[in-house]
């Protein structure tokens, strides 16, 4: 029979285990351990707030000051984009509405490995002026990788043109000992230049100021190398057509309510979604997925 206990007689913990519980704020949330690595999703907004691998420090960065409240985003983890990146002209708030509303826990399976996997529902929208009949899912798998998938299907009659990202925030050891890889060449619109198209010159990318880019065209994988932490996150991606790279440093952060003053050195999102020229038309009924996988290694 299989030890239940340690030597010192400790109880042995079991995987996998998912818990159902109130989390801050009293928001509903689901806490996940596998033998592998433990893992924090909210049904306010699906958001994935916390993934670990047990050897390691948390790969997802959640700011200290963030909200958890009904009608406010969660700063950190990863926060779903949908049905719009960014401000838009003729919609209310700045990146959609998906990572406000309330999901639906519709299934969760424990494979014989001991792997996680969750599928949660956003409540069905109808036509509006903001966004043409959709359903969303979101699918988390935990194991000793972090994988999520959004699918989008159109329940309009019409082509349905919008963007979505997974606005992923990692934590780092230093922001000054980080690299960036795998965006070499490729075309990038900054918004701190009123957009101005450039292109990517380095192989590895060093942050030492406010950075926000949207690099356009690029479904290739992306590696933060964080010589601080000694580690190698690769974020491998499906679906996806555009990265978003940002970094608010000293100035901004110091404007963002629900964002500690000097949190910009612990963390950088590097985001997976298909924004501005790589936005999504889907045919009427159509299904869209993007899916991306977080992995990490210890740094060669
Ligand atoms: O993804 C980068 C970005 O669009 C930045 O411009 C910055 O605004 C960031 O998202 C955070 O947006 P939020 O609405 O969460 O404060």
């Amino acid at each position: 029979m299989a030890k239940t206990r340690t030597k010192s007689g400790e109880p042995k913990a079991t995987f996998p285990r998912v818990t159902f519980l109130d989390g801050r704020g009293d928001l509903p949330m689901l806490e996940i351990a596998t033998p592998w690595s433990s893992a924090e999703i909210y049904l306010h907004g699906a958001q994935v707030t916390h993934f670990k691998k047990h050897d390691e420090p948390p790969l997802l960065f959640l700011s200290q000051c963030s909200c958890f409240a009904a009608d406010q985003p969660i700063r950190g983890g990863i926060p779903i984009i949908f049905p719009w990146f960014g401000k838009s002209a003729d919609k209310p708030g700045q990146h959609g509405f998906a990572r406000v509303r309330d999901w639906e826990l519709k299934e969760m399976a424990m494979a014989p490995d001991g792997a996680v996997s969750v599928r949660l529902r956003m409540p069905e929208c109808a036509d509006s002026p903001e966004c043409p009949a959709c359903a969303l899912e979101y699918r988390v798998t935990v194991d000793s990788a972090l994988t999520v998938e959004l699918i989008v299907m159109s329940r309009s009659g019409q082509e349905f043109v919008f963007e979505n990202c997974l606005h992923t925030y990692f934590t780092v050891g230093d922001i000054g000992a980080v690299s960036i890889v795998g965006l070499k060449a490729v075309d990038y619109l900054d918004q701190l230049a009123g957009f101005a198209r450039k292109t990517e010159t380095r192989g590895a990318i060093r942050i030492s100021s406010e950075v926000d880019r949207i690099y356009v065209d690029t479904p290739q994988p992306v590696e933060i190398r964080d010589e601080s932490l000694r580690r190698a996150v690769r974020v491998e991606k499906e679906g996806s057509a555009s990265t978003v790279v940002w970094n608010p440093w000293i100035t901004k952060s110091k404007t963002i309510q629900d964002f500690g003053d000097e949190e910009y050195q612990q963390m950088v999102c590097v985001e997976s979604g298909n924004v501005t020229a790589n936005k999504i038309k889907l045919a009427p009924g159509q299904t869209s997925r993007l899916k991306v996988k977080l992995s990490s290694a210890a740094l060669g």
